[in-house]
């Protein structure tokens, strides 16, 4: 997936090169700054020294020692100062710079911590829209994977209004499709007095699949058991093959006026999964890819039902994923990165490739 937000601590990132949050010195400090050290070994000190510190907004790449990538780039950060005093513009160039090092230095995958979010004290939520929109822009232009690391304990801060949305969406939905008769009967009887062990009735299956509502139509028309319709042949039925998914996929992106690349792009897949897809009509993608071309294409629900049908997969109320994506679809919001944002926070799967 050519970008992606993962909780880990960034010295284990095994890439190419990772974005070390350093200051004008280059010599080391806290934070990021001091773990990557601490972690790339003396050596790493050594050749910062000979690099004569470094400008705010700019960058400076060295080995990477004994850290499992090969570079690190070490980019200097803003100092936040309430937002008026350019940090916006500066911490943008740092992902800029950052990246045109990655590029000449040909790397194919990169990590950045959320640059400025720590001891420069750049508020988080704007700190990742900032990383988010010059990395996307970045990789409408080129083909690289940048991951963006945030320590666990940090991603509770990340905030956004979709992300409130889209909660508030899941519990409606799953909460009222996942009513439990059973607990709520033990609830109530709790609340009456009654004792918590008390015995009950547990539903019948049907009663809970009652409450399960997978809104996807069938991919096939239910067999008619005993139907006196003449019966189609094996070879009739196999040779009445439906439209495949690539084959929905690159007519939808011809009717949208779309090149290829900016809908691969746009769906964040990666080319050579999107050439896969292409060539081989019988490709079938995962859901989570197959749900960000729906994404991309910008389709209404029907279609994206019917685009996702075609790779063997339906929307259920009983995945969180899918009452997401649901719920974007049916707003209209086909912001891929920011339904990536949701998803990480609530740690379900992004979309994609
Ligand atoms: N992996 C991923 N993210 C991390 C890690 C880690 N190992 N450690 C911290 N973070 P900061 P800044 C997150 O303070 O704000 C240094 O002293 C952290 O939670 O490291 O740019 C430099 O020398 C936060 O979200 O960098 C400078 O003087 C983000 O990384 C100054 O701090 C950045 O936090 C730079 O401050």
């Amino acid at each position: 997936m050519p970008l992606e937000i993962v909780r880990n601590d960034i010295t284990r990132m095994e890439v190419d090169a990772i974005v070390n949050a350093a200051n004008e010195t280059l010599l080391g400090g806290g934070g990021v700054d001091g773990a990557i050290h601490r972690a790339a070994g003396p050596r790493l000190l050594e050749e910062c020294r000979t690099l004569n510190g470094c400008e705010t907004g700019q960058a400076k790449i060295t080995r990477g020692y004994n850290l499992p990538c090969q570079y690190v780039i070490h980019t200097v950060g803003p100092i936040w100062k309430g937002g008026a005093n350019g940090e916006r513009k500066l911490l943008a160039s740092c992902y800029r710079s950052s990246l045109a090092l990655a590029k000449e230095y040909h790397c194919e995958s990169v990590a950045f911590p959320l640059i400025s979010s720590g001891v420069y004290g750049y508020p988080k939520a704007e700190a990742l829209q900032v990383a988010m929109d010059e990395i996307t822009r970045f990789l409408l232009e080129n083909d690289m994977t940048v991951y963006i690391v945030v320590f666990t304990r940090d991603a509770v801060e990340l905030g956004g209004k979709l992300y409130k949305e889209v909660v508030a969406y899941i519990d409606d939905v799953y909460v009222s499709e996942h009513y439990d008769p059973y607990r709520e009967a033990r609830r109530s009887a709790r609340a009456d007095g009654a004792p918590a062990n008390g015995l009950f009735r547990r539903p019948h299956r049907e009663d809970t699949a009652r409450n399960e509502t997978i809104f996807a139509e069938s991919a096939m028309p239910a067999p008619v058991i005993g139907s006196t319709e003449p019966k189609a042949s094996l070879d009739d039925m196999l040779s009445q093959v439906d439209e495949s998914f690539g084959q929905m996929l690159l007519r939808k992106i011809d009717e949208k006026g779309l090149t290829d690349a900016a809908c691969y792009k746009r769906a964040n897949v990666d080319r050579r999964l999107f050439n896969k897809i292409k060539n081989n009509p019988a490709y079938r993608p995962s859901k989570q890819t197959a749900l960000a071309f729906a994404i991309a294409l910008e389709l209404p629900m029907n279609e994206a039902k019917e685009l996702l049908m075609k790779a063997g997969f339906a929307l259920s109320h009983s995945n969180k994923e899918d009452i997401v994506v649901e719920y974007c679809i049916m707003t209209g919001n086909y912001n891929l990165i920011e339904i990536n944002q949701v998803l990480f926070r609530l740690d379900l799967q992004p979309l994609g490739y």
